[in-house]
């Protein structure tokens, strides 16, 4: 349930106002002075506060737009959004009331049917985002304007970092990186322009496909141009409609986050393009897409580099002894021995059904063959309870010195494995 405080000395306005809230399911606060909503807004923070205009206090008044402005610069909750209703209603006045940081200003004749439709509306499309789950970046100059977009984007459920100048905002973006949702920059950014603002968030990788929406007070074309040139998603002119900037928001958030399951579900197929499914290990094209360039890139610099080959010695034996399924422990067990063996740098893959292959960078067949060594022992020392026995591998071991195309030096590491299984099994040959 949303809170919401009445302040006004009318008995009228106060009695319709809470008739309207009281249907919309508010809980309802009252405030005859301004003395008392200044220290019951301290203590409590309330979603909602709405203001008659003129606030008779004994002999004196006081105004609306005063007391909205000390609640907000005394920094009552950014969640808190702020409406008041005048006897007064013109384009100045109207104005007065946005810059003292209240949300909607509504002739009080009306005050019902307009605080009713307002009310149902903003949290309507504020409850509609449903997509925003890092925070916003607000850069705006004005201080009234800021905690406006911040209160509307909080009353939303959206967290915001805001920022006066777009150095402020530049420095905490480049020295933190946080993941943002949606950039709101004020067309007249004091320090820097709006323009090379934008341009600086641009060309930080992580946010270039961040939408930017730009709020202006004047309408020139050939900024907008400028600016949507550079980036820009959206405009809105100040003062904005709250239900207005909700739906806005919205549709960026929505293409924000179709965006993000995109890049989600191309990760994957990148992950599964290049992974074998029961190991995790690399697969057999992508070992070759490395090999290759690894290839070419020991040629320019005059490097070695060195293969293993490495296949279970009579697995077929597993598989009908135990079953396929233990058989698929058996290979997901070794994958991961032999992981845990090799360097970060090399490249270990999945190259046919029970054979293993690892490419060496700048190392020489003679310390590669060490290694298998060491792989092979490895292996051979990991006893299987369900079977009460060890499994063991033989390897063929070649090196790029010892050819011109890296085809050949696969084909001599499997010449040599099958020397290897020839001469017993359980072995690395190397030469
Ligand atoms: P050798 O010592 O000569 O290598 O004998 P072997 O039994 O290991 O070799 P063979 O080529 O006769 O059999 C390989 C077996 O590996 C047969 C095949 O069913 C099994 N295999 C291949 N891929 C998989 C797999 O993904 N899962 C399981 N469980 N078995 C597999
Ligand atoms: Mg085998
Ligand atoms: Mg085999």
């Amino acid at each position: 349930m949303l809170d919401a405080l009445i302040v006004g000395s009318s008995g009228d306005f106060i009695k319709t106002i809470e008739d309207v809230l009281l249907d919309l399911d508010y809980e309802v606060y009252f405030a005859y002075t301004s003395e008392e909503a200044e220290s019951l807004v301290k203590d409590y923070p309330v979603d909602l506060i709405i203001m008659e205009d003129v606030i008779s206090e004994g002999s004196s008044t006081i105004s609306a737009t005063d007391l909205c402005q000390s609640l907000k610069s005394q920094s009552i909750s950014d969640k808190t959004l702020t409406i008041i209703a005048s006897d007064n209603y013109s384009d100045k006045t109207r104005d007065r009331a946005f810059e003292a940081g209240s949300v909607a200003f509504f002739p009080k004749e009306n005050i019902s049917f307009d605080l009713r439709n307002f009310l149902k509306n903003v949290i309507s499309m504020a409850k509609l985002i449903g997509y925003g789950k890092n925070p916003a970046v607000i850069v705006e100059n004005d201080d009234f304007q800021r905690s406006h977009i911040k209160s509307l984007l909080n009353f939303a459920g959206i967290k915001s970092h805001d920022f006066k100048t777009g150095v402020e905002a530049l420095d905490f973006l480049n020295e933190n990186r946080p993941e943002i949702d949606i950039f709101i920059l004020d067309y007249l950014i004091k320090d820097y322009t709006c323009a090379a603002t934008l341009q600086q968030i641009k060309s930080i990788p992580a946010y270039q496909q961040i939408p930017v929406m730009i709020t202006t007070a004047a309408d020139s074309q050939s900024r907008k141009y400028e600016l949507f040139l550079l980036g820009a998603a959206d405009f809105i002119s100040k003062p904005f409609d709250a239900g207005e900037f909700y739906l806005r928001l919205q549709n960026h958030l929505k293409t924000k986050h179709l965006m993000d399951m995109l890049e989600a579900k191309n990760k994957i197929l990148a992950i599964n393009a290049t992974t074998d499914e029961l190991t995790g290990l690399f697969n057999r094209r992508f070992f070759w897409e490395c090999l290759k360039k690894e290839s070419s890139r020991a040629d320019r610099i005059k490097s070695d580099y060195s293969i293993i080959i490495m296949d279970i010695d009579d697995f077929k034996d597993v598989n009908d002894i135990y079953g396929h399924l233990n058989g698929d422990k058996v290979l997901s067990s070794i994958a991961s021995i032999i992981k845990n063996g090799v360097r970060k740098t090399d490249t270990l893959a999945r190259f046919g059904g029970e054979e293993f292959i690892v490419l060496l960078p700048d190392t020489s067949g003679k310390n590669a063959a060490v290694v298998a060594d060491k792989l092979r022992k490895a292996v051979a020392n990991k006893y299987f309870d369900f079977m009460k026995s060890n499994i063991t591998l033989s390897m063929g071991v070649a090196g790029s010195d010892e050819s011109n195309s890296f085809e050949n030096v696969i084909q001599i590491a499997d010449e040599r494995l099958y020397k290897a299984k020839k001469n017993g099994k359980n072995q690395v040959v190397f030469d």
